[in-house]
């Protein structure tokens, strides 16, 4: 079965999905393969794994290591082309969709094509909105472009019925990593009720509350990133995966 597929399984037996997203330059190499059995236990059901920018020494290192350890599907969130690496089962294939710079809309898209299909991976065309969240996010600053205002929900429906019809597998709503504000349960409510392709909603999603409540307004996938990096906060992955699960 593809990742695709699997993930639409998700979606229909347990309702919503829950994805772990793994910043391989916060972790050194041994760090990451606990971190990562941790979330093969935790009743996640994918890991994501990238950054804005990979700048640590050793990612493609680091990536084998994910790949060995992981028992989850493995699916690459890009900041960027080079970080295309074959220790994934898939990658979610971005375009920038609320943004209007052509490098992210396409450009690198048309760079990436080739090395995607000698590297074998799975592409899983990825419509990917950043939301406004209360400050300048990494992913804002990097893509160039201004974000969709946090309450204006019309804007992000517009969006998100090009994406459908224009044939992406997803809908990305993007607060961005370390958000101030996440997505905010209205507006994933307002997209879901005119497309059927499944939301992930991702940026500043703290508390499994939040992630029940944005379930419930209809996202797919909820995918926390910073939150769990403090290791006091490990405990939370069962509890954002149950809150996820058949809300
Ligand atoms: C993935 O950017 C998010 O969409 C992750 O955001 O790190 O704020 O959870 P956080």
């Amino acid at each position: 079965m593809s990742v695709y597929e699997q993930m639409l399984a998700t979606r229909s037996s347990k309702g919503a999905g829950y994805l772990v997203l793994v910043d391989p330059d916060r972790w050194d190499l041994d760090e990451v393969e606990v971190f990562i059995k941790k979330i093969n236990d935790s009743g996640a059901d994918g890991i994501m794994v990238g950054s804005s920018l990979i700048l640590g020494e050793g990612a493609q290192r680091k990536m084998k290591r994910i790949q060995a350890t992981a028992t989850l599907p493995l699916i690459l969130f890009p900041g960027n082309v080079n970080q295309l690496t074959p220790y994934v089962d898939a990658v979610f294939y971005l375009s920038v969709i609320s943004g209007r710079n052509p490098q992210f809309l396409i450009g690198d898209q048309v760079q990436a094509a080739p090395v995607v299909r000698e590297l074998g991976i799975e592409p899983m065309a990825t419509a990917y909105m950043l939301i406004e969240s209360g400050r300048v996010t990494t992913a804002e600053f990097v893509s160039g472009s201004m974000p969709i205002p946090r309450d204006k929900d019309e804007i992000a429906v517009a969006h998100a019925l090009a994406a459908d019809y224009l044939g992406f597998k997803f809908i990305y709503l993007e607060a961005g990593s370390g958000a101030q504000y996440s997505v905010t349960p209205q507006m994933v409510k307002a997209v879901t009720s005119y497309t059927d392709v499944p939301v992930i909603v991702g940026g500043g999603i703290h508390t499994p509350e939040v992630a029940k409540a944005l379930v419930q307004a209809g996202a797919s996938f909820v995918v926390t990133g910073n939150v769990l990096e403090d290791p006091e906060n490990s405990h939370l992955m069962e509890a954002f995966a149950k809150a996820i699960h058949n809300s």
